[in-house]
This record gives C-alpha cells, sequence and structure tokens, in this order.
C-alpha cells in the first residue's frame, strides 16, 4: 500500500499529508455512493421537505441538496464573502485590514474573526469550545513561505454581508428547517468556515452539541442540525467528513475511536461531503464529523448556519461560544434572535421580489413590524450574533 502514513503526523510535510489520503477518500467516497443522500431538494404534497429525504436524512444524519442557489446568488455571496476575508485584522490582535485600513468588524461587539495557525488544527485537544474537540489531528508543514495566521472562521454574516443576510431568509432552506424543527423552530448560529488551499486549518473530529446529552428526552435530533452552502465546489481533498448513524448513539468517546485506530484521524465508515458550488447540506449537529488540514490546491468557503427545535433551547443555560453573553435562553433572547429570520426575509423580498416567500409562524401577522430598513437593521440585525443560541 503506497499511501500509508510512515512519518509521524506532525513531521508531514503538505505534499505527503495530501498523499497520505488516496485510499481513505476512495473508500469514503464509496460509501457515500453507496448511501446515496444527495440530490435536488424535492417538497412533497404538504410544501413540507419530501418525507422520503426526511427519513434519509433522519436514517443517515445528513443530505447533499444540489444546485439550490444559483449562480448570480453564488456570485454575490462570493464577493461578499471574499471582501470580509481581504477586510479581516491583518494579524489576530491588528485593528487594521493588510491595506491598512481598519478591519471590519472593530466596532462590533464580538470580533467576526477566528484564525489558525496555517494548517493547524486551532480546538483539537484543547478545552474550548467545551472539549468537545478532544483528539488532535496531523498538523503538516505549509510549503514556501506562509503567513503567521489565516482567516479560519467568520461570524456575523447578516450583519457584515447583504447576500448573507438574504441568504438566511431563503425559502426553501427555511421550508427544510421548519420540516425537521418544527413550526417554531429557533435559529443556532452562522460561521464561515474558510479553508484556504494549502494553509486551511483543520477541524478536528467533534459533535456540536453540548446540553442534551444526559437529557432524559435525548434524541438523535434534539442538538438541531446545520446547513453548509457551498461557494466553491467542496472537494475530496478539502471537504468536511461525516460518520453517517453516528448522531443516534450518543456522546461518543472521540479519543478512544482514534486510539483504537491506532492514533490515525482518518477515523473508518466517514464518508465525504463532496459538492459543487451552490450545492447546501444539512448535517444532524451530533454527528461525528470533522475535515482535516487543507494540503490540497483547492479553496473551500462554506457557509454554516444552523436551526434548532424551540424546545431544545427554551430555558437552557447558555453553552459553547455563548458563555460570558447572558445566562439562559429566556423567551425575549429566543424572540430577539429569531427576529433576525424574518427580516432576512424581507431583505430577501426586496432583492427577489418575484421569489415565493416564506412564512415563519413565530413572527405571523407580525411582518411590518420586521421589514428589513435602517431601524430594523439598528434594532434586530446589528450585533445579532451576541444572541446567538447555542446548544
Ligand atoms: O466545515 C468544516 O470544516 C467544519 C464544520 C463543522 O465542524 C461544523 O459545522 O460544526
Amino acid at each position: 500500500m503506497d499511501d500509508v502514513v510512515t512519518v509521524p503526523a506532525e513531521l508531514l510535510t503538505q505534499a505527503e499529508h495530501a498523499a497520505g489520503f488516496s485510499a481513505y477518500r476512495e473508500t469514503g467516497r464509496r460509501l457515500e455512493q453507496e448511501i446515496g443522500n444527495r440530490g435536488p431538494v424535492r417538497f412533497g404534497d404538504d410544501g413540507k421537505l419530501h418525507p422520503d429525504v426526511l427519513s434519509a436524512f433522519r436514517e443517515h444524519g445528513y443530505y447533499i441538496f444540489e444546485s439550490v442557489i444559483g449562480s448570480e446568488e453564488i456570485a454575490a455571496l462570493r464577493r461578499d464573502a471574499n471582501e470580509m476575508i481581504e477586510r479581516a485584522p491583518v494579524t489576530r490582535d491588528a485593528k487594521v485590514d493588510a491595506q491598512g485600513h481598519p478591519a471590519l468588524g472593530i466596532d462590533y461587539a464580538r470580533s467576526p474573526y477566528r484564525f489558525s495557525k496555517p494548517l493547524a488544527d486551532p480546538w483539537g485537544g484543547t478545552e474550548l469550545l467545551g472539549g468537545r474537540h478532544p483528539a488532535q489531528m496531523a498538523q503538516p508543514k505549509p510549503e514556501g513561505e506562509a503567513p503567521e495566521d489565516v482567516v479560519f472562521l467568520i461570524s456575523s454574516m447578516c450583519q457584515s454581508m447583504p447576500s448573507g443576510l438574504r441568504l438566511y431568509g431563503h425559502p426553501h432552506l427555511l421550508t427544510i428547517a421548519e420540516s425537521i424543527n418544527g413550526e417554531d423552530f429557533v435559529p443556532f448560529n452562522d460561521a464561515i468556515f474558510v479553508k484556504q488551499p494549502g494553509l486551511g486549518g483543520s477541524v478536528a473530529w467533534h459533535q456540536d452539541g453540548v446540553t442534551h446529552w444526559e437529557s432524559p428526552e435525548w434524541d438523535p435530533g434534539i442538538h438541531g442540525f446545520n446547513f453548509q452552502v457551498q461557494l466553491y465546489p467542496a472537494t475530496l481533498g478539502n471537504c468536511l467528513w461525516v460518520v453517517p448513524g453516528s448522531h443516534k448513539l450518543g456522546r461518543i468517546d472521540i479519543k478512544a475511536r482514534v486510539a483504537a485506530n491506532g492514533g490515525s484521524e482518518q477515523l473508518p465508515g466517514a464518508v465525504p461531503l463532496v459538492c459543487e458550488a451552490g450545492d447546501v447540506t444539512i448535517v444532524n449537529r451530533q454527528m461525528l464529523h470533522g475535515s482535516f488540514a487543507n494540503s490540497s490546491p483547492d479553496l473551500r468557503v462554506s457557509i454554516t448556519f444552523g436551526f434548532h427545535r424551540r424546545k431544545s433551547v427554551s430555558g437552557q443555560k447558555v453553552a459553547l461560544s455563548m458563555e460570558g453573553y447572558g445566562d439562559t435562553y429566556d423567551e425575549r433572547r429566543i424572540e430577539e434572535r429569531s427576529a433576525v429570520i424574518q427580516v432576512a426575509i424581507d431583505a430577501r423580498r426586496q432583492q427577489y421580489p418575484d421569489e415565493p416567500r416564506f412564512r415563519y409562524e413565530p413572527f405571523a401577522g407580525r411582518e411590518d413590524e420586521f421589514g428589513f430598513n435602517d431601524e430594523t437593521f439598528e434594532r434586530v440585525i446589528k450585533d445579532y450574533n451576541t444572541k446567538d443560541l447555542a446548544i
């Protein structure tokens, strides 16, 4: 076998790291094709996500919807996302961007940017984010000159990207969220994963949820799900990997899984979520999932945002990156954060007046209070991510 990793992972070059994945990728791709959880968005006679798609999602914990976002909208999202990347602080503590202009977000309540070292794993093996990434991924050495820090994760898309706010009001995506989490579904958060070619860091294997593992009401959907909208193709070399069915297993001992796999990050049974630009994935937040250092030549930018059942969030203690932003998710907090959806629906209507508009039940009859305008930007959108509903 010519692609067995024979040098310690921390000493790998970028090229050795990439080459060490070829058999793993082939196996994963075959399994993904066997499962077949991909295709266009399909709705049933009731207007909700088609029951066959919903049950395939519930069975395997993920689904890839093909060609959901059209090329013009993808182009606008790319422009806005690129601008956010370009306007990032030039180093993680800087106040200016690479052009010497004030960096985007220095006046926001929460900085929109998270950085990693090139090809590094910023969370694996640390206590960050509730210690939910217990095993560190391989951190190969980048080829040639590499910057000290690279942008890894960007938040605040509904405030910073006009196209991001409109995406948040997309009728098909919101119908999917409603079909999975009920008419009173609520938002979680949003983040853009940026995996720059030859530089992008890894996201160590993890399960997202932290709140309900011991709950007597635990079930496979209790921690909600995330969308990822792909702005560029997600390739075998840079995509997100998931372990199908793992959302039903409860909390997984990830460290033990990696140890049982000889310490290798190439966990068996995983499938790669290979996508074209404009495809959208849904992934149950209880899935075991992660992505490897991007030693490939291809950029991945994945706009990630999630939704919950209202009852999973209501009255729960703040968690994950929201620690420090309130104590519990009370009715007022849920109302204020959910209002972003209603404003996004109207921002989308203004841009695409002929598209059917999603009716968000919690705000039915109150649409006029939440039209998109300067007043609602100040009241609802500005610093909305200080009210995220993370569990
Ligand atoms: O896209 C990635 O690389 C990581 C995504 C992820 O971990 C998440 O959505 O929770």
